[in-house]
């Protein structure tokens, strides 16, 4: 019986493939004849075959693929498909090209817990540096709070109220949270409600705005139609330095990023430009990054192994105009019952980082220059 005349099957299917860059990736798949046409797929399209590093072999019935020196661009799925008069077939592989970590993260807990613990302010007029969390419904702006509080605490914290997913901001008052303790971690975050890209719903700009000129007191409830202003018993008419926001922080969700509309992008700009009036540092947490990428949802220390995480910041780094080495992944406590270093740590890599800047700018102030705006 002629090989052609039976319709093709594999016989070994195609197997998927890790690899590291710059390393060989052979693709192998045994059918039951050789009497057929063979087309290699990559990514749902036939294969674009460079000279010296695509190479297509057949020994009898086994069929190779081999990709020399693999580059990020090589991962993706591999198919190949078998077809003669009687039939076709086809089957699929996964090749992952690891590429070196491009930004160093420590995975060790204790030695920045102990930095930020012993952690002194450069102005003696202020007793907490002060960040404002700012950003759209739902990015995570109370679970950050929470997984710092949980950090510093040693024990779950989860009084800060971060809601199920949904459309308006379950945050409706503008609250401080000190993560003092004994006279260690002297930091308070600010948890403001979410950013809607409606003029008249969400927190107002003007709202963002008068709290990080240390306008706004804690127990505010925010009006998405009338900012506050002078005569409101929220309303702090003369803030120190102590008072006023010492660090901006932008709360992107990673999965949602590329989803952002035009008008709230707009939004999210306007405060950025007020607070770059003031020379206040602004930093981006990227969260929700465990809904964005598998490797890192498998390993939180394939963050910055991640390409998707990569490109994430690059996007939001184009998309807000915040420079890269200002933008950072972090995981929140969402689900998990007990403590995770790798949670921890992440998130204590990039406090490591803007304490140190929102200090800075501290240092750089003092109320000699009093701020009354
Ligand atoms: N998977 C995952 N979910 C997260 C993460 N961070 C927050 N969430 C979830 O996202 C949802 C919104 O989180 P919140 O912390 O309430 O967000 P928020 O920015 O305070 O939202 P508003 O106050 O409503 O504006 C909740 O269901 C959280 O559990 C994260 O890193 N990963
Ligand atoms: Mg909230």
């Amino acid at each position: 019986m002629g090989a052609s005349q039976i319709k093709p099957e594999f016989s070994a299917n195609l197997a998927d493939k890790k690899v590291k860059a710059g390393e060989q990736i052979l693709l192998r798949c045994e059918a039951n004849t050789d009497g057929v046409l063979v087309t290699w797929k990559k990514d749902g399209q036939k294969l674009y075959c460079v000279d010296g590093k695509h190479t297509i072999n057949k020994t009898g019935t086994t069929f190779y693929l081999e990709i020399t020196d693999a580059q990020e661009a090589d991962e993706g799925i591999y198919t190949i498909h078998l077809q003669n008069k009687l039939g076709s077939t086809s089957c699929s592989a996964m090749v992952t090209v690891e590429v070196k970590e491009w930004r160093i993260a420590k995975w060790i807990q204790d030695p920045m817990v102990d930095t930020l613990r012993a952690f002194t302010i450069g102005n003696s007029e202020v007793t907490e540096l002060r960040f404002l969390l700012f950003g759209p419904v739902g990015a995570g702006k109370s679970s950050i709070i929470n997984t710092i509080k949980t950090i510093f605490e040693g024990h779950q914290y989860v009084n800060c109220l971060a809601a199920a997913e949904s459309t308006t901001s379950q945050t409706l008052h503008f609250d401080t949270y000190s993560m003092a303790k004994n006279g260690s971690f002297p930091f308070a975050f600010s948890d403001i409600m979410g950013l809607e890209k409606e003029l008249q719903k969400g927190v107002s700009s003007n709202d963002i705005i008068s709290a990080l000129k240390g306008h706004v007191k804690d127990g505010y409830t925010f009006n998405s139609t009338i900012p506050i202003s002078d005569g409101n018993q929220y309303y702090l008419r003369n803030p120190r330095i102590k008072d006023k926001m010492h660090c901006l922080v932008n709360v992107i969700p990673a999965d949602k990023l590329t989803m952002m509309e035009h008008d709230f992008i707009l939004k999210m700009k306007d405060v950025r430009k007020a607070a770059s009036r003031m020379n206040i540092p602004q930093v981006v947490f990227l969260t929700r990054i465990d809904r964005t990428c598998q490797l890192t949802k498998d390993n939180l220390r394939n963050v910055y192994k991640s390409k998707k995480i990569r490109e994430k910041i690059n996007e939001c780094s184009n998309t807000l105009g915040i420079p890269a080495n200002c933008i950072f992944p972090v995981q929140n406590y969402h689900e998990e019952t007990g403590i995770k270093t790798d949670i921890n740590c992440l998130m204590l890599d990039a406090l490591m980082q803007i304490v140190n800047w929102a200090n800075d700018y501290v240092v750089r102030l003092s109320d000699s220059q009093a701020y009354t705006q």
